[in-house]
């Protein structure tokens, strides 16, 4: 994997290529990317693009964050988050649900099937099962191990960038504490944008928690008009700034994807001060023209950029602090 971060990093307030593209958060973000790209260089909708992309992040067993694989909420549950919404503002969402490993395309097939928005917990699961998702025990031995280590101390706090694993200043391997999450956005060739969020959420978390992954306008938000946003990091403070929904409006008030983003940082700052300085909160967004930009609360964001001119480039993310 290529790690670029100068191309965009400084100065690109407004980066935009023309024809398909496709970003996604943190290092993880370059092997989805690729497989959204197979589906956009072949004139795919973006929707099939971004969901097929995450798929990739939520099939890693060793990507210990997204879909099977990922650490369990404090009872030993692996509980997932997902959501998907295409161009025309249709969207699909499951929370909290157990045992079927690609969240995101339950999502997909709430969105299609059913006069739902969101289905959570037992409800979604049964739905799964009646659409023919295969039941799994989505806890891998080492996930299991890392939760009983957990145990032993019980002490929950999320750590900041430890979905990074190309800019951090922290060493990893001992940080388990924490879960990533993966938002993806694409336009196609035809310039319809999409956007999907899946997750396995704060790692140790408590049973039934829900975070920002899977709610459409925290996590995620499409406006074909204007553009899309995803957000990643502590989901109470994305919830409470309503953060993904609120990048899109003010693209809508001219703010390039970048300003925007920064502006939803602010605003996490300004309501919470204390919060804002020991957790991590990254936004990323595409407008309809294209343009792209990101912006974190702590350094050690990043997000991976696909497009026809590269397909594995690694931006690293700008921040406040
Ligand atoms: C959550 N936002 O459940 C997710 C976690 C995350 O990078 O994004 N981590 O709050």
């Amino acid at each position: 994997m290529l790690s670029v971060n100068e191309l965009l990093g400084s100065g690109g307030r407004r980066n935009s290529v023309d024809g398909p593209i496709v970003i996604s958060t943190w290092d993880f973000g370059v092997a989805a990317n690729r497989a959204a790209w197979a589906v956009l260089e072949k004139g795919g909708h973006a929707l099939d693009a971004v969901e097929a992309g995450v798929r990739i992040a939520e099939s890693d067993l060793n990507n210990h964050t997204v879909g099977k694989g990922g650490y369990p909420d404090r009872d030993g549950h692996v509980t997932l988050d997902a959501c998907i919404m295409d161009d025309r503002g249709n969207c699909g969402a499951v929370a909290a649900l157990e045992h079927i490993a690609h969240p995101v395309s339950v999502a997909r097939k709430v969105m299609e099937e059913t006069p739902h928005v969101m289905l959570v917990g037992g409800g979604a699961l049964q739905f799964a099962l009646e659409r023919g998702f295969e039941k799994e025990d989505l806890l891998t031995p080492e996930a299991a191990a890392a939760w009983k280590k957990w145990l032993q101390q019980k002490k929950y706090q999320p750590v900041i960038n430890i979905e990074n694993r190309s800019f951090t200043t922290e060493k990893l391997p001992g940080n388990q504490y924490n879960h990533d999450t993966i938002g993806m956005l694409a336009r196609d060739a035809a310039g319809r944008l999409s956007g999907a969020c899946t997750t396995s959420g704060l790692a140790f978390k408590m049973h039934g928690r829900v975070g920002d992954s899977p709610i459409i306008g925290a996590g995620l938000y499409v406006d074909d008009e204007i553009g899309a946003a995803t957000a990643t990091g502590v989901g109470e403070e994305v919830i409470r700034t309503v953060g993904s929904f609120l990048v899109v409006e003010l693209m809508r008030q001219g703010y390039s994807p970048e300003d925007a983003c920064r502006e939803a940082v602010n605003r996490i700052i300004r309501k919470k001060p204390e919060t804002a300085k020991a957790i991590q909160v990254g936004f990323l967004a595409l407008n309809k023209r294209g343009e792209y930009g990101a912006y974190a609360l702590q350094s050690g964001f990043s997000y991976a950029v696909c497009n026809q001119n590269r397909q594995d480039l690694l931006v690293r993310g700008k921040s406040v602090f």
